[in-house]
């Protein structure tokens, strides 16, 4: 029997958050990733970003033996989610970032359309039994950091009276330097970069969703899609919105990409290729009825770019991030429906037939432990043990596809 042709494996890649990331180049090339997912951070928001700039990190890249698969992210600005301010100029360069991309060969752009926050967790050094650390989401912790913290008004409603009291327990619990701490742990941690936001920031940001609801974002978000994917479409750059995290509203605020019926419309709202998916299996793993083999299949030709982690859902509605292969999602099934569809597009001779993944988030784990803490979830030991697993659960179901043709 011979080895599957590489081809057949999806291209198996690394997040790194560029120059000033703490885990190296030679580290991820060495965990046997053969790609990057990677942005611009230092580039703000809204602004277009440089051809040079784009140029000099591939080549940083190439230089260390890497390809630049996937940008992740181009963020949304968040007056385009408002739909308020200059729309123009920052559609413009969105648009820009597309075309100069495309122009160095860099086609899948991936991006979120999360209110206010990016991914949200309210412990990012949670204890397993087997020592190592992760992050979790617990939700009478977050009650605590919305009642207590930031006083939203109305969000006691979000909550049962013993969430209330839990959360109102909890918070006496700490001293001030813990509670600055978690604080800050909610409000500054969008990827690759430190906003340096304050309570008054996000109550600020809060306040432009007043009366927006689910239905005014909805439109905001059409609105983006018509703009951006015509042009993405143009020069071949593949546009992959990442799902909310966690899939459901938080802070009051409406969320839209959580679940099937989301992804069904967003699809819809401009209906080509270009407008498609980065299928995160943690986040939307973390809504229950979210039925992932199933969201794979329905979705397939629209997915783009493939983050691979799992969570365990517990009682209490809290969540922690669960070893790859363990927790909620059945990975080997999300797996054989990602191969499937590379399969597919092989079979039409598409050129997009390797979908890209990156083991998403790790666990905090040996050597890492030591060292002062780093972005969360992506410290260099946890993931290379979930690239790890995921790339033998890969090679295991090629290899038993290759041991029943005989
Ligand atoms: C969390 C990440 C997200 C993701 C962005 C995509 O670790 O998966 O922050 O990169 O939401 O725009």
């Amino acid at each position: 029997m011979h080895a599957p042709s590489p081809s057949l494996y999806m291209e198996e890649s690394f997040r790194w958050f560029g120059p000033q990331d703490e885990v190296p180049l030679s580290f991820i090339r060495q965990a046997g990733a053969t790609a990057v997912f990677t942005s611009l951070h230092q580039i703000p928001y809204g602004e277009a970003w440089p051809r040079e700039a784009i140029v000099e990190r591939k080549e940083i890249l190439a230089a260390a033996g890497l390809r630049w698969t996937a940008v992740e992210s181009v963020p949304v600005h968040e007056d385009i989610k408002t739909g308020r301010g200059d729309l123009k100029r920052l559609f413009d360069n969105y648009r820009t970032c597309l075309r100069n991309l495309a122009a160095e060969g860099i086609f899948t752009v991936i991006y979120n359309f999360m209110p206010v926050l990016d991914w949200v967790r309210t412990d990012t050094r949670h204890v397993l039994p087997d020592g190592s650390e992760c992050l979790l989401f617990d939700p009478v912790h977050f009650a605590a950091f919305e009642i207590h913290a930031l006083n939203r008004k109305g969000a006691e409603a979000d909550y049962t009276p013993q969430q209330l009291e839990l959360a109102a327990r909890w918070w006496e619990s700490m001293d001030a330097a813990a509670k600055e701490e978690y604080i800050q742990s909610i409000i500054d941690v969008f990827p690759g970069t430190k906003l340096g936001l304050g309570l008054d920031d996000i109550r600020a940001m809060l306040a432009k969703y007043d009366g927006l609801g689910d239905e005014g974002l909805r439109a905001n978000y059409d609105r983006f899609l018509q703009e951006v994917v015509p042009t993405a479409d143009e020069v071949g750059v593949r546009l992959a919105v990442h799902p909310d995290d966690p899939p459901y509203s938080l802070l009051g605020l409406p969320r839209i990409v959580s679940q099937a019926s989301d992804v069904e419309r967003l699809l819809k709202a401009v209906d080509t290729r270009a407008n498609g998916l980065c299928f995160c299996t943690g986040s939307y793993s973390a809504r229950p009825s979210n039925d992932l083999p199933a969201m794979v299949k329905r979705f397939a030709d629209r997915i783009h770019a493939v983050h691979l982690r799992s969570t365990q859902r517990l009682p209490d509605g809290s969540f922690y991030e669960a070893n790859h292969l363990e927790g909620s999602v059945d990975m080997p099934r999300v797996m054989r429906a990602l191969l499937d569809e590379q399969d597919r597009r092989a079979a039409e001779g598409r050129e997009d037939c390797q979908l890209p993944f990156r083991p998403d988030h790790g666990h905090t784990m040996m050597d890492d432990l030591a060292k002062p803490p780093g972005t969360p979830g992506y410290s260099c030991i946890g993931r290379m043990r979930g690239l790890s697993e995921l790339r033998g659960v890969m090679r295991g179901l090629r290899f038993a596809e290759q041991a029943a043709k005989g």
